[in-house]
């Protein structure tokens, strides 16, 4: 791949519309006579010239005669990639921009176009698999949306219903109202319970409230819910291995919240005190990493010898799974890239795993979030996504970074994942 030329870009009617500090970002270069030349970056530059502190709009971009040279910046520039040694590139793929006088746009876009021109290059994305939603986060979105169905709009839920702000926000543009807790849903209306599960205290205040609760808890929660109540009853002091403030620690510690003990490292198992060291259980939560997890157990495991545990592990497939399949091509990459959100704490843990092995890891919540100079040096990028982000988001990455130039894109797939869980029945039949 590749040169670059620079067009003059002539859409001064819309950039003369343009409010000041606000930059068109080319979703299509138009030219004169010549076939249009997509722009799949386009979101990377937008990103960019965002985070540079203009606003942007997005929408076909007319240039003019083609010409060298150096951008024009001040008043709109575009770039052509043009893929020449690679095999499944998109032939030629522009990056463009176009800028009304400001302060701060004409100087955003022509920032970002260079630093997106500086990496532009043929690459390898490895894609690991299985990645995105499990069968639980599928259970739990197509729970709101059969009950928006059923019921109209609104429909509360209470907290994110998965972790992940995309499926949140179309979720909410579709007339689900999230609320942080129960007193802000209205009574005798629906709310629905997230995939991360609830306390008993939360189930007893929505009983006495009237809510029509609809529970989108994960099975695989309500497994180790379960375990805490078995575990409490026979008068065990429960340690729930988790992280502190997570939605689903809070709910199964409120199982038996005066006999469970929450630790996160090694180190606080051995600042644990015990009313009876021969009678200790552990639990942990499901999304946690499983190598730094067993350290715990292990930990637990010396201090009490008369340790019992779940009687399979509570760390659930999804998480084990996409662990195991970013394992598999972390080493191969220059770079890995997980899509998914801050709070989702699978998520973190694959860039967490993904430091470890000693490839370096950006959690990303979509294409726009990839910083430039990240891919300097880079010619492999692996690509997964946490449990809750959408499989949509991880095609439009692929999708961006083909803008770049030509991208060989590969699937290594470590297992097959055929688990399915059935839906609560109230919201079973249409
Ligand atoms: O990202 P999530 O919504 O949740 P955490 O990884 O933060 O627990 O993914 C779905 C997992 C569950 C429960
Ligand atoms: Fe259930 Fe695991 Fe998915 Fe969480 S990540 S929703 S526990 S299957």
């Amino acid at each position: 791949m590749s040169t670059t030329k620079s067009p003059r870009t002539t859409n001064a009617h819309t950039v003369e519309r343009l409010e000041p500090d606000t930059v068109m970002v080319a979703d299509e270069l138009r030219c004169q006579g010549l076939p249009s030349v997509p722009c799949p970056a386009a979101v990377l530059l937008d990103g960019e010239i965002r985070r540079r502190g203009a606003r942007t709009v997005r929408g076909p971009l007319r240039t003019g005669p083609w010409r060298a040279g150096p951008e024009r910046a001040a008043l709109g520039s575009a770039a052509f990639l043009r893929a020449t040694d690679g095999t499944t590139g998109p032939g030629v793929v522009g990056l463009g921009a176009a800028a009304a006088r400001g302060d701060r746009g004409p100087a955003s876009a022509r920032a970002a176009l260079h630093a997106w021109l500086e990496v532009a290059r043929p690459r390898e994305v490895l894609l690991a698999a299985p990645r995105s939603f499990c069968a639980g986060v599928d259970r739990a979105v197509e729970i709101v949306e059969r009950a928006l169905e059923q019921r109209g709009g609104p429909i509360h839920v209470r907290k994110q219903i998965v972790h992940n702000s995309h499926v949140v926000a179309e979720l909410e543009g579709r007339g689900a109202v999230f609320v942080e807790e129960l007193d802000a849903v209205p009574d005798g209306a629906t709310v629905v319970f997230s995939a991360h599960g609830v306390s008993p205290a939360v189930r007893t205040e929505a009983e006495r409230r009237g809510l029509d609760v609809i529970d989108a808890t994960c099975p695989l929660v309500g497994k180790v819910h379960h375990e805490a109540r078995r575990f409490a009853d026979r008068g065990d002091t429960i340690v729930l291995v988790g992280h502190a403030g997570h939605e689903e620690v809070e709910g199964t510690m409120g199982e038996a919240p005066d006999r469970t003990m929450l630790v996160e490292t090694p180190e606080d198992v051995a600042r644990l005190e015990v009313a009876d060291p021969d009678k200790v259980s552990y639990l942990t939560q499901t999304t946690l990493a499983a190598d730094e997890t067993a350290e715990v157990i292990d930990a637990l495991r010396t201090r009490f010898p008369m340790l019992r545990g779940p009687g399979s592990d509570d760390i659930c497939y999804a998480t084990t799974n996409r662990q195991e399949a970013l394992r598999a091509i972390a080493l191969d990459a220059d770079l890995v890239l997980v899509v998914g959100s801050t709070n989702s704490s699978n998520s973190l843990r694959l860039v967490e795993l993904s430091e470890r092995v000693g490839t370096p890891a950006h959690l990303i919540d979509d294409a726009a979030d990839i910083r430039p100079h990240w891919l300097t040096g880079v010619t492999t990028i692996g690509l997964t996504a946490g449990a809750s982000a959408p499989h949509h988001l991880v095609e439009a990455v692929v999708g961006a970074l083909g803008g770049l130039g030509p991208i060989g894109v590969s699937e290594h797939e470590t297992t097959r994942e055929t688990v399915h869980f059935t839906l609560p029945l109230s919201v079973r039949t249409p």
